[in-house]
C-alpha cells in the first residue's frame, strides 16, 4: 500500500516535471499570431471572388425553363439528376479560359486577393483532385487545372489566392448535406435529396471527400491567402469544424480561414450576409461578399448591373465602417469573365489608382453621423435606419518616426459646393487637398474648435467620389 502511495507521488511528480520542463508549446493560435496573419487582409481592402463550375453551361435555364434567383444553385432547383449533371461535365471545354487574363483583371480593379470556387454544392471539383473524379481535369474534355493556372498567374501579380470550398453542402457525393430550408420560392421538400446516388453517411462524405480535397487544395497550389467555406448547415458541429480548421493551418499556418466553417468556431474574420453592409462602423475583421449583377455563377439573362458609382460608393462605404469587400465574377462557360464586369471592375481600379492610398490599410471613419440616424420605426414598430450618403471619412495614423502627422480622407459623392464642413474633428488641420490634384495644391482652411471648413473647387474634379485628404498637425 505505501509502495504504492509512493508509486503514485512519483509518477506525479514526474508529469508535473514533465510539465514544467517541456518548452512551452508553441501556442497554437494566440491573438498575436492571428493578427499577423491577418496583417495583409487589413490593408488590402478589395478581392475578386469567382463563382465558376458547371452552372456556367446551363446558366440559369434547364429543359427549357429559366430559374430564378441565383445561377450555381440549378442542380438543386431544377432536381437535376447526378447522371444528367455529370453530362455538363462532358461538355464543359473552357477554351476561353485565360488565367492571366483574370488575373490581370484583379490586378486592374485595383482587387489585392482572389477567391475562385474549387468545389461548390454541387460537389464538382474546378481542380484536378485524386480523390473524386468528378473534377475538372478527369471528367471533362478541357483536362486542365485553372487553379494550378490561376494560382501562378496571381503569384506573378503580387495577389493573394485562396479558395472556396463547400465543406458541407454536396448534391453528387453519398451522404453530403444538402439544404432543407425553403430556397426563394422553392416548395419544402420533405426529403432534401432528389437522387438516389445523394444518400449516405455524412461523416463518410467529410472524412473521404472534404477532408482529403482540403488537404490537396493547401498542399498542391502553393501558399493560400484565404479559405473561404460556406453553408455550414448542422452537420458542421464544432468538432467537424475543427478538424477542418486544424488541417488548414497545420498545412498552412498562415492561411485564413473564413466566418462560415461552421459551429462556434471562430474563424479570421466574419462574413456579412451576402451583399449585406452594417448601417455603422463595426470593429473586428468583418467583409461583404457582394454580387455584381443578382447571381454569383453565370446566368445568361442576368444584366442587372450595378453602375461604377454604386460599386465605388459600396467600396468606399465598406472600408469607412471597417470592412472588406469581397466583389464576386461569373465567369461564362467558355471561360469569359462578362464584358459589362470587366468594364465596371476597370472603371472602380481607374478610380483607385487615383484615391487608392484613401482606401488601402485606412481604418475606419473617427466620425459617424455621416452614417445616418436611426429612422422613424416602420408600421410594425421595428426600428429603421435612414442611412446619408454625402460623404464618408477613412483614416491613416501617422507613419511612425516620419514626423508625418496622421491623415483624415473624406469621399466626397455629393459635391458640397464651395465649401466642405465637418463637425466634430479631434486635432488640428494642417494642411487639406485633393488626391485627384497631382500637385496636393493647399485648400484653404478654417477651424473653430472642432468644427473645419475647407475650402473647395466649385466642381467635382471625379465623378465618381472625390477624395479630400485632411492632414493633421503632429
Ligand atoms: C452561399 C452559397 O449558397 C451561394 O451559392 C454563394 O456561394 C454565396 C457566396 O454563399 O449563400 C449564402 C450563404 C450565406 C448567406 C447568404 C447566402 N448569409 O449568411 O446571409
Amino acid at each position: 500500500m505505501n509502495h504504492l502511495k509512493y508509486l503514485l507521488l512519483v509518477v506525479v511528480v514526474a508529469t508535473t516535471n514533465s510539465f514544467a520542463q517541456t518548452p512551452a508549446e508553441p501556442a497554437k493560435d494566440t491573438a498575436a499570431q492571428r493578427e499577423a496573419r491577418m496583417q495583409w487582409w487589413r490593408e488590402a481592402k478589395f478581392g475578386m471572388f469567382i463563382h465558376w463550375g458547371l452552372y456556367a453551361l446551363p446558366a440559369g435555364e434547364w429543359q427549357g425553363k429559366y430559374y430564378d434567383g441565383i445561377g450555381e444553385w440549378i442542380m438543386f432547383k431544377a432536381r437535376i439528376p447526378l447522371a444528367d449533371y455529370e453530362q455538363l461535365a462532358r461538355q464543359f471545354n473552357p477554351v476561353k479560359f485565360d488565367a492571366d487574363a483574370w488575373a490581370q483583371l484583379a490586378q486592374d480593379a485595383g482587387m489585392k486577393y482572389l477567391i475562385i470556387t474549387s468545389k461548390h454544392h454541387d460537389g464538382f471539383a474546378m481542380f484536378g483532385s485524386k480523390v473524386d473524379a468528378f473534377n475538372i481535369v478527369d471528367a471533362t474534355p478541357f483536362k486542365r487545372d485553372p487553379l494550378k493556372e490561376l494560382a501562378a498567374a496571381c503569384a506573378k501579380r503580387g495577389i493573394k489566392f485562396g479558395f472556396y470550398y463547400s465543406q458541407a453542402q454536396d448534391w453528387s457525393a453519398p451522404g453530403g448535406a444538402i439544404w432543407e430550408g425553403r430556397h426563394e420560392n422553392d416548395p419544402v421538400f420533405a426529403d432534401p435529396r432528389w437522387d438516389k446516388r445523394q444518400h449516405g453517411d455524412f461523416e463518410t462524405y467529410f472524412s473521404t471527400k472534404a477532408l482529403p480535397q482540403v488537404r490537396e487544395l493547401l498542399s498542391n497550389y502553393g501558399p493560400m491567402a484565404v479559405v473561404w467555406f460556406d453553408t455550414p448547415l448542422k452537420v458542421m458541429s464544432e468538432e467537424r469544424a475543427g478538424r477542418l480548421e486544424k488541417l488548414v493551418h497545420e498545412l498552412q499556418p498562415n492561411c485564413l480561414v473564413s466566418g462560415r466553417l461552421g459551429g462556434k468556431f471562430q474563424s479570421d474574420y466574419a462574413s456579412e450576409g451576402d451583399n449585406k453592409i452594417p448601417n455603422l462602423a463595426r470593429a473586428g475583421a468583418w467583409e461583404t461578399p457582394a454580387t455584381l449583377n443578382d447571381t454569383w455563377g453565370f446566368k445568361k439573362h442576368d444584366h442587372n448591373w450595378k453602375k461604377p458609382d454604386d460599386l465605388v460608393f459600396k467600396l468606399v462605404d465598406i472600408v469607412s465602417k471597417g470592412g472588406n469587400y469581397l466583389l464576386n465574377v461569373g465567369p461564362d462557360g467558355e471561360g469569359v469573365i462578362p464584358k459589362p464586369s470587366q468594364d465596371m471592375l476597370c472603371k472602380v481600379g481607374a478610380w483607385l489608382k487615383v484615391n487608392g492610398a484613401a482606401v488601402y490599410g485606412a481604418d475606419r471613419s473617427p466620425f459617424g453621423a455621416e452614417f445616418g440616424a436611426a429612422g422613424t420605426p416602420d408600421a410594425k414598430g421595428k426600428s429603421t435606419f435612414k442611412p446619408r450618403n454625402d460623404w464618408r471619412c477613412t483614416t491613416k495614423p501617422p507613419s511612425t518616426g516620419s514626423g508625418q502627422a496622421g491623415k483624415l480622407y473624406f469621399f466626397l459623392f455629393k459635391w458640397p459646393g464651395e465649401k466642405f464642413t465637418v463637425a466634430g474633428l479631434k486635432g488640428k488641420a494642417a494642411k487639406a487637398y485633393l488626391l485627384a490634384d497631382p500637385a496636393h495644391k493647399p485648400l484653404a482652411l478654417a477651424q473653430d474648435g472642432a468644427q473645419l471648413t475647407v475650402t473647395l473647387p466649385a466642381a467635382a474634379p471625379d465623378p465618381l467620389a472625390s477624395v479630400l485628404c485632411v492632414e493633421l498637425a503632429p
